[in-house]
């Protein structure tokens, strides 16, 4: 099984408020069909979180009344989102049902606990692929807190043992700096510990959750000698469907 990430800047336009990118959405949605590959998916917010998140604070977690219907509202967002994405699964083939994070996990200081697995577990196994998303969810200590799709996918990594993991974002991989800013940019085609140390950090427009680097130190704990760890860019037509083929494709990939 391959575990996919489709990022919320692949599915949304991150800078409008609730702009979900249906053409590009259904078409790697096609991708995934074509290849005939087992996959799981997990996917970001965009659009659908980060906005009112950023508004709010509320990657801050509880601290002022105020949030709290923010919040509500951040995850009723969140949620519309995932049946948008699960209708795009069905619409080509692949019965798919979309969790919500909230309904199996809570957190603790913004740690996910699992605490409930057998839905997930369950729907796999009939052939339903559960659909997470980065959401709001319950915390212990901080009243509520984000749960990135990033740390979902370590969760469902650990839960389902897939052979590959792919992160499909608007950027080819990692740069030595920020690609959208500077047009010398280089990609890096393997990142280790070491060179993600030196490779600068300027975040993105709306984003609560760590960005790049944040993903890529989640792809560094989740690489394994067995199994590669991938970011590549899911704007390029066909470059998901030949990255399941198995065929090489411009990306970076994480090495320990
Ligand atoms: O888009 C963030 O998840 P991500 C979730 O995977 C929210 O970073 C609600 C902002």
């Amino acid at each position: 099984m391959i575990l996919i990430k489709l990022g919320g800047s692949v599915i949304t336009d991150k800078s409008q408020y609730k702009k979900f990118n249906k053409e590009q959405a259904s078409r790697l949605c096609r991708e995934i069909a074509e290849s005939g590959r087992s996959v799981m998916i997990v996917h970001g917010a965009g659009s659908f979180g980060h906005v009112l998140a950023k508004q709010y604070a509320i990657q801050n977690g509880l601290v002022d009344f105020a949030q709290v219907a923010p919040a509500a509202m951040v995850h009723h967002d969140a949620m519309e989102l995932g049946l948008l994405m699960t209708s795009e699964l069905m619409a080509v083939g692949i019965p798919a049902a979309s969790v919500a994070p909230g309904s199996c996990f809570v957190m603790e200081d913004g740690r996910i606990i699992v605490n409930d697995e057998e839905a997930l577990r369950r729907l796999a196994h009939i052939g339903i692929m559960p659909v997470m998303f980065g959401d709001v969810v319950m915390d212990r200590k901080q009243g509520f807190a984000i749960v990135s799709g990033d740390q979902l996918m370590e969760v469902m990594a650990r839960m389902f043992k897939p052979e590959r993991i792919v992160f499909v974002s608007d950027i080819d991989g990692l740069y030595d700096s920020n690609p959208k800013t500077n047009p010398d940019a280089k990609l890096i085609p393997e990142v280790t510990p070491e060179v993600l140390a030196n490779v600068s950090s300027e975040e993105d427009v709306a984003d609560v959750t760590g960005g790049v680097r944040g993903k890529m130190e989640a792809m560094l704990r989740m690489c394994s000698p067995e199994r590669d760890c991938v970011l590549m860019n899911g704007t390029v037509p066909g470059r998901l469907l030949e990255l399941l083929k198995g065929n090489e494709v411009t990306c970076t990939v994480a090495r320990m």
